[in-house]
Formats: structure tokens, C-alpha cells, sequence
């Protein structure tokens, strides 16, 4: 069996990796290297499969053919290939949009029968406001329009910094709806249309645009609105939530819709006491990827694991029914849970897998469902073999559930709620810029190394890091989600800014929809003014450090195309085209302000991203950084970290307690 160090960082990982062969269960791990040796043609993005007189393949070496057989060359192949992945991305996170935005009309309609209802009415009063309509209802019709709009540019758009939105009308990329630009963009990839590489990657960036600062932008908006803005709350990570005399539901995929109210359903007395009756101590719910993220930011419930842990929960043998809604969900789950009693449960009407009993969700009838749902894993507990359940023991308590609007009041607490703070710690030199460091895992990298990795060596040179999705999983993971990561990880500089406001130096922001936010935050920091008139002018970065999904690819293009140097890790399929990787990593910075780095290498990864920040410090004319390997520059002597560190009031002091007796966290003035 392969060492499972090579395939995670994450210790309860490797326990289950090792539990997996006990139990001669397949994981992801096992089918890729099944697959080894990976098709060369297609990992440089030179297979082309777009018409039914291929597949052709481009030969890197330049020995065979050198274009396809309608004359399509290895630069159009590889952009056509990148183009139909990032619709595909856009189109996966843009309909995540559409469905809330659909439970949010249902919600908004007079007479409503929905099962929900608008928690957050001041959040709905801002988008009324923003919007420029007056009822709920209203705000509805006008988000679901943006999904098909035509013509001229979506409303959230206007958020962007003015100078980005010229930049953008200027090469013709202002996004229209999603649903046009997706069309366009796959018509584009057709045979025989667009042919020119670099018109395509332009096309894409369009989508892409749609979808970061449109399809993405109105969910987080609208699921705020129904659900509950985050506040700064405690919980915890890893397998180790799980809880042997409990039944154990896992929840798994994207929307936040379902799982809401399976946790609102968790708790109602008369499910609580069937769980006793079958002789559960109580009902616990914990998530895995994206979904975990949205249960936690607004409900603290604890987090079971990422992307590559969604196999390993199974294995416990303690999961009594894992639910799954769409994208990330392997199709592989329903025989791994084969191995114990655990039922698997699709709800989606677009996302079926075999073997997993299908229990379809209806908005109106979502309350019922939700109880359909614990009353099955109550019968699942009952045919649950203690003797077979192994529960690795790691878990990490963590404070999450930071936006765009409530980050001021943490940065700034009574006096300076705002982000002059940060503007100010940026520019004096303590804190060298902000890097979002998002995405996925891959089996292709072990498991969270990379995601460690990069965010351990930023915090070590005061960069104040900002997450989402699985990769702000694998950092809950280690701990460095905890105010004391500062003391352990920190740089002098970003250590005091930490121990002064009392957050972690590592910030969770939510799901990948939630990306949305780190856009928000970055716009804010221009608009705030002093470190830059546009989002390509300040220090700061983006990183998705193992990348999966071609929502990552999505992101990241997005991310570029809003003037955000990105690093992207593994490299996409792209290294077959000199134009393509000459324009992405390189040209593209002209127009947009941002650019890629694509590299296997995480080192090489911060070393490009902290060269980034330290070029746009410099443009700025900022003052030099405080502290240089832990001296302060021009001072005297070694800044002693651990002895000035004094716990902050607010969040390190607080101890963790169970998901049901979970607290926010409130702002320093409430
Ligand atoms: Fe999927 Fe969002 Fe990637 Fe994790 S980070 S593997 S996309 S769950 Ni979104």
C-alpha cells in the first residue's frame, strides 16, 4: 500500500487511509494511481475532442501533427479546452445562484407557503436600497433577471472599482447574464468558429466575470439575506466531530437550502427524543466542503472534513446517512459507505448517483423532507456496529464566519469600524498585503500540503490571509484558524495587528460562492483609499494552491481578470500552448492589471506571490516592512513575539464549546 504521508498532510486522514485497506475499500487515492500513467496529450491540453472527426492530438515534441485535422493548432486547442472548462465552472456556481435566488422569490411572494422566510431584514433593506427596488419580491424578479440579461452590464457590477470597469469595457469584456455569456462562450468553442486563442481566453474571462461578480455575487447577497449575515463564531474541524454515541449526519455539496433546514430539523424536540428512543444521545450534523463552510459561518456547526475527506467520514463507520446536494460529490460514495451501514441520500433533481436512494427536495416542502431525512439516519444509527466504528481523534477548534460587512467592526472595533485600519497597518509596514488563499484538493498533491505549506510561509511574512472553500478547511484543520496562530505562525507585525483586534491571522470567508466577499473586501480597501485607486494597484494576491474543480480555474480567472495576481497550483492543462501561457501569465496584465502564475511548485508559488506584494508596496511608495526575520527594521534587537502577546478579549479567550451551545461572537460595540 502507498504511504498514506504521501497522500495527506492531515493525520486522520492518514488513520483512514489505513483503515481503508484494513477494510479493502478504494478511494480516490487508489483509482488515480489506477490511472497512472495519465494521458500526456490531455494534461497539456492538447487533445481536442470538440467534433466527432477526432479525438486529435497535437505532438508536443513536434515529430507528428502538429494541428487537428480541421487546422486547429495547439494554441487554439488548448484555449478551446480552458474556455468550455471555465463555462462549465460558471455555469456550476451561477445555477448554485439561480436555485437560492428561486427559494428567495418563493419566500418574498405574498400569501407565501415557503418554508423560508427572510432572516436578515437589514441586509435585505441594503440590496433593497442598492437594487433600487421596494419590496422583497421586487428585488427577486430583478436578481433572476440578471441571470438571462441581454444586453448592457449586470447591476452588482457596479460595486467594482470604476477603473476596473473601464478596463473592462475597454477590451469588451463587461459581462452580461450568465446564461448569454456561457451560450456565447460554448458557441465560440464550436468547430469552426472562434479561432483565434486569444479572443477566446477573452470570451472566457467574460464568463468568468458573470460569474464572480454576478452569478456567485447574488447567491452569497441572497443567502445572507435569508439565512443570516456570519458573525465571528467558534466551532471545530476534522473526523474527529464525530460523535460515537450520536447519530451522525453528514452534509455534503453546495447549497446552503437544504442544510439549513436539516439543522433546524436536528433540533426539534420530537426528533431529538427519536433519536433517544433508538438510543442515540443526541443528533449531530457536520459537513463536508462547501456546504460545511455555509452551515458554519452562520450556524457553527462543525466541519467533518474537505474534498478528499468525504470517502475517508465514510469509512469510519460512524456516519449513519451522509446527504448530498450537487458539485464535489464523488460518484463513488455509495460503495464506499457499503463497507458499514451508512445510507447515502442525493436530493437534487440535477444530481443523481447511482446506488444512493434519491429523496427529491422541494423548496415548499422542505421542512418535510428535512425530517424524512433525520428519521431515516436515526434508522441507519440503528443498524450502526460499534465494534466496527473507529473515529480518529483529531479535532481542531476554529473561529470562522468573517464578510466583507463585519470584518470593519472586527478590524476597527467602536472607535474605527472601518477599514482604515488595515489601510494603515498595510502602509506603515506591519502587514505586507492580503492574500486569498481558496480552492480545492487534488489527489494529484497530498492532501493540504500545499495548502499549508503556502499559508504557513505567508503568515510568516506578515501577510494577513483570507479563505474560503476547501482550502480554508485544510487550514482549520491544522489550527490556524485559532487567534493563536498568530503567536505560532505569525510575523512580528501581523502578530501585533492580530493580538490588537483579537483575530486569527488566518481569516475564514465562507464557501467558494463566497469568493464574492474577498471581492467585496478588496474593493472596499480601494474605496477606503490610500494603498491604491484599483484592485490590480494594491498588495494583494490569490492563490488556489491545490486545485480541482474547473470552479477553481473559473475563480481564477475571475480573480485575473478583476487585476488579482493569481498563483495556480497544480498548472491547469495549459503547458501545451506557448500563446496561451504567454498571454495568462504574462500579456493579460496590460489589459485587466492581473496575471497567473501557474506552477507544480508552492515555493515557487509564495515566492512569486511575496515578490508580487513587495512590487506593489513599492509602486505605492509604501513604507518598507516593520520587522525583517523577526527584527524591527532600524530598531533594537529581536521582537520577542511570544512575551508581548497578550490575548485579545475578544475571540482567543473564548473556549469552544459543542455546535448546540455554539455563540457568536459579537462585534466589540455590541
Ligand atoms: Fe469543491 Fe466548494 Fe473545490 Fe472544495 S473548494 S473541492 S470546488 S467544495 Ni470550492
Amino acid at each position: 500500500m502507498p504511504k498514506p504521508e504521501s497522500r495527506s498532510a492531515d493525520p486522520a486522514a492518514r488513520e483512514m487511509l489505513i483503515r481503508a485497506a484494513e477494510l479493502g475499500a478504494k478511494t480516490v487515492w487508489d483509482r488515480h494511481d489506477d490511472l497512472k500513467p495519465l494521458c500526456g496529450f490531455g494534461e497539456l491540453g492538447l487533445c481536442c475532442d470538440v467534433c466527432y472527426m477526432g479525438p486529435c492530438r497535437i505532438d508536443p515534441f513536434g515529430e507528428r501533427a502538429q494541428v487537428g485535422a480541421c487546422g486547429a493548432d495547439a494554441h487554439l486547442i488548448v484555449a478551446r479546452n480552458l474556455a468550455r472548462a471555465v463555462a462549465c465552472g460558471a455555469a456550476a456556481h451561477s445555477d448554485h445562484g439561480r436555485e437560492v435566488v428561486e427559494v428567495f422569490r418563493g419566500a418574498a411572494e405574498s400569501g407565501s407557503t415557503s418554508a423560508y422566510a427572510v432572516s436578515n431584514p437589514e441586509r435585505l433593506a441594503a440590496l433593497l436600497a442598492e437594487w433600487g427596488v421596494a419590496t422583497a419580491s421586487d428585488l427577486a424578479d430583478r436578481m433572476a433577471s440578471q441571470f438571462g440579461l441581454q444586453n448592457g452590464p449586470l447591476i452588482p457590477l457596479e460595486r467594482a472599482p470604476r477603473e476596473q470597469r473601464r478596463r473592462w469595457e475597454k477590451m469588451g469584456i463587461s459581462p452580461r447574464g450568465i446564461d448569454r455569456e456561457i451560450v456565447e462562450l460554448l458557441h465560440r468553442t464550436h468547430h469552426g468558429v472562434e479561432s483565434d486563442p486569444v479572443e477566446l481566453l477573452r470570451a472566457a474571462m467574460r464568463a468568468a466575470l458573470a460569474d464572480g461578480w454576478g452569478g456567485s455575487m447574488i447567491a452569497t447577497d441572497v443567502q445572507d439575506v435569508l439565512f443570516g449575515g456570519p458573525m465571528a463564531i467558534r466551532s471545530r474541524a476534522n473526523l474527529g466531530v464525530l460523535e460515537e454515541k450520536q447519530v451522525n449526519i453528514l452534509v455534503h455539496g453546495h447549497e446552503p437550502v437544504l442544510s439549513e433546514m436539516l439543522v433546524a430539523a436536528s433540533r426539534q424536540p420530537d426528533m431529538l427524543s427519536l433519536a433517544r428512543q433508538g438510543g442515540a444521545e443526541g443528533i449531530n450534523i457536520a459537513g463536508i466542503c462547501c456546504t460545511a463552510n455555509e452551515i458554519l459561518m452562520r450556524q457553527g456547526m462543525p466541519i467533518a472534513g474537505n474534498y478528499l475527506h468525504q470517502e475517508l467520514a465514510l469509512l469510519t463507520g460512524a456516519v449513519d446517512l451522509m446527504v448530498v446536494d450537487v458539485q464535489c460529490v464523488m460518484p463513488s460514495l455509495p460503495q464506499v459507505a457499503a463497507c458499514h451501514h451508512t445510507k447515502v441520500v442525493t436530493t437534487s433533481s440535477k444530481a443523481h448517483v447511482p446506488g444512493a436512494e434519491h429523496i427529491g427536495f422541494d423548496a415548499h416542502d422542505a421542512r418535510r423532507t428535512a425530517r424524512e431525512i433525520v428519521v431515516r439516519a436515526v434508522e441507519a444509527f440503528g443498524r450502526r456496529d460499534p465494534a466496527r466504528v473507529q473515529i480518529p481523534r483529531h479535532r481542531m477548534d476554529l473561529v470562522a464566519g468573517f464578510t466583507n460587512e463585519n470584518l470593519p467592526h472586527y478590524l476597527g472595533g467602536r472607535f474605527r469600524a472601518g477599514y482604515r485600519p488595515l489601510i494603515d497597518a498595510i502602509a506603515s509596514g506591519r502587514i505586507r498585503g492580503v492574500v486569498a488563499v481558496v480552492g480545492c484538493n487534488t489527489a494529484r498533491i497530498s492532501q493540504d500540503s500545499h495548502h499549508l505549506a503556502l499559508v504557513r510561509r505567508l503568515l510568516a511574512q506578515d501577510v494577513l490571509v483570507v479563505q474560503t472553500g476547501c482550502s480554508a478547511i485544510a487550514c482549520a484543520k491544522a489550527g490556524l484558524l485559532r487567534p493563536e496562530a498568530a503567536v505560532e505562525y505569525a510575523g512580528p507585525g501581523l502578530q501585533e495587528v492580530c493580538a490588537a483586534v483579537g483575530v486569527p491571522p488566518v481569516l475564514h470567508l465562507g464557501s467558494c460562492v463566497d469568493n464574492s466577499r474577498i471581492l467585496a473586501v478588496c474593493t472596499a480597501l480601494v474605496a477606503e483609499g490610500g494603498i491604491g485607486g484599483d484592485l490590480s494597484e494594491l498588495p494583494i494576491a490569490a492563490a488556489a494552491p491545490e486545485a480541482m474543480s474547473e470552479k477553481a480555474m473559473t475563480i481564477g480567472l475571475y480573480a485575473v481578470a478583476s487585476g488579482v495576481f493569481t498563483a495556480f497550483t497544480p498548472v491547469p492543462r495549459v503547458a501545451g500552448s506557448r500563446v496561451v501561457r504567454q498571454y495568462l501569465e504574462q500579456d493579460v496584465e496590460r489589459e485587466t492589471g492581473g496575471r497567473f502564475l501557474f506552477t507544480n511548485d508552492i515555493e515557487e508559488a509564495a515566492r512569486g506571490i511575496l515578490a508580487h506584494l513587495d512590487s506593489k508596496r513599492k509602486a505605492l511608495n509604501l513604507a518598507p516592512m516593520m520587522y525583517q526575520d523577526g527584527v524591527r527594521s532600524g530598531g533594537s534587537g529581536a521582537f520577542r513575539a511570544m512575551s508581548t502577546y497578550v490575548a485579545p478579549t475578544g475571540l482567543a479567550s473564548l473556549g469552544c464549546g459543542k455546535a448546540q451551545e455554539r455563540s457568536q461572537l459579537r462585534p466589540p460595540e455590541e
